[in-house]
Formats: C-alpha cells, structure tokens, sequence
C-alpha cells in the first residue's frame, strides 16, 4: 500500500511538472493532426512526444515495470500481463485538444495482476488532477473525494456516453438506440448526457459523482486503466456494457461506470435497469 503510494506521488509529480505544461502551451498552438484508423481517430506530434518522455521517465523510476502506451501500441502484439505495467494514454481527448476545447488530459495507470493499483489523470487546463492508489483513496487535487450518500436512479441520472472513433456498423447502431432509448419519456428516461471527449475525464467525473455513470463501447484499457483505480476508491464500480457483463478484464473495450455514494444493491439495480435499455 504505501509503495503504490509512493508511485502514485511520483506520477503526480511527472503529471504536474512534465505533461501537464506541453498539453496546455501545445493545445493553444492548435496542433496539427494526422488520422489513425479513421478521420475522427485522431493523432498529433505531440501524443508522440509526451509519450517517449512518460516512458522515458517510468523507465528510469521502475526499470523492471511493463509499459503500454496509446501510441506504440501493436494491436493483436501488445498484451496486458500479471507484471507490474504502466498503461498510459498520453493525451486523452486528442480531438478536444486539437480543438482547444478545454478537456485533454494525460492519464496514467499502474496495473498488477491486470488490476489498476494506481492512477492518475491531469487535465492541465482546468488544473484538475485527479489521482489514487488502492487502498489509499482517491483525491482531487489535494482534496480526498468523498462521494455523499444518495440515491442512484436511472430515471434521475446524467449519464456519461462518447460516439467514439466508431460510426458506422452494428455497434454504431446499439449505442445510438442505447442513447434513444435512455433518454425517451416511456423507456430509461435518464435526466440526461453529457459527453466530455476523452474517456479518462468521464471516469473520473464518475468517482467525482457528477456523472452517475459512463458508459463507452471502444475504447482502450489506457483510456479507462487509471480512472478506474480512482473511481473504485470513491466506492464506484465498472461492469462490462453489454447485458450480464458483472467482471470485466481490463482491455475489454466496452465498460459501464458507475459512482459510488449507493449501496451495492442499488448499484447492480442500475446497472440492470441501464442493460434494458441496450437492443440485444
Ligand atoms: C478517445 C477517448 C474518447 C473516446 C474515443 C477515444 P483519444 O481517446 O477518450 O472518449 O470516445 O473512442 O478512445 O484518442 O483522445 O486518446
């Protein structure tokens, strides 16, 4: 417990002092960007680049540690294993970025035994760091976050959803039907969306209880491995997206976060009551 602390405090630090200036200086350059697998999957110079440092960095701290990374990742090569790894996106929202809409972050995880133990997300621009370490809690900045007891319904929430880089095909098709069917007045009847651009930020969001839950069918275990860590130590949970989906590995690409601040009962309640409303 205290070591994975004292990771946490030298990813802090790396995020604070490194990361966190070249995401804001950059972003207001309006960087120029380059596609990946398609023209809304976006990339820059300047993931690449806070990516070699944050290796470069981890490296030099935790010799012996694994590291994923968004942008050397080799799909069907990289795998998440037991050992300690570093999964690391190294600007979450890259379109938000690129944008200069004022939520990308970097967000660094430490998974052991292909469970995150450690995370941290910093969106530079609203001076947000959100960071925990199991078994430590999760803090806002220097803030615990401590999620007051309320009721989580269904009908009352404000839910968390990305289109994705996705946009087409039969996925396309349940999460639009997923969004309709949540929001129409017979059905889920949720109090609303709200999508932020970079899944990172939506988890964290989560452990903050701002958002009752997220959901995403997608993305990557960088994109939800630190958030994870930090929303679980707020008393959330994250299940699979698809019906009877209760434990998920950490790279299963579609997840459903839920906050904490309920009992377990209520929790699965939603979860079940969110499930309905996803065509089969
Ligand atoms: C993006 C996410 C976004 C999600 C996309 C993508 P990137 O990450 O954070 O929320 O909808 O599928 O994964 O490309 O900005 O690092």
């Amino acid at each position: 417990q205290e070591q994975l602390k004292q990771i946490e405090n030298a990813i802090v630090g790396l995020l604070k002092n490194e990361v966190g200036p070249i995401i804001k200086t950059k972003a207001h350059e309006k960087s120029k960007y380059v596609n990946k697998s398609n023209a809304v999957d976006l990339v820059t110079e300047t993931d690449k680049q806070i990516e070699v440092l944050i290796k470069e960095k981890l490296g030099a701290l935790y010799p012996d540690f694994k590291f994923i990374g968004e942008e050397s990742y080799q799909p069907g090569v990289t795998k998440i294993s037991d050992e300690p790894t570093f999964i690391v996106d190294p600007i979450d929202g890259t379109t938000n970025f690129i944008h200069d809409f004022p939520f990308s972050c970097c967000s660094i995880g430490l998974s052991i035994n292909q469970e995150a133990v450690v995370g941290a997300v910093y969106n530079p621009h609203l001076g947000q760091l959100f960071h925990g370490s199991k078994g430590n809690g999760a803090f806002l900045n220097d803030t615990k976050i401590v999620i007051a007891e309320r009721p989580l319904k269904l009908q009352q929430s404000v839910i968390g959803f990305e289109g994705g880089a996705e946009r087409q095909g039969s996925n396309f098709e349940v999460k639009m039907s997923t969004l309709k069917n949540l929001l129409d007045a017979q059905k889920g009847f949720a109090h609303g969306f709200r999508s932020l651009g970079s899944a990172a930020m939506n988890m964290c969001y989560t452990a903050l209880g701002t958002y009752d839950a997220y959901w995403e069918g997608g993305c990557y275990a960088w994109d939800v491995c630190a958030g994870w860590c930090i929303l679980k130590e707020t008393g959330g949970m994250v299940v699979g997206g698809n019906v009877n989906e209760w434990e998920i590995p950490l790279d299963r690409r579609c997840y459903f976060a839920i906050r904490g601040g309920s009992s377990e009962d209520e929790q699965k309640k939603f979860v079940q009551e969110f499930w309905n409303q996803v065509p089969a």
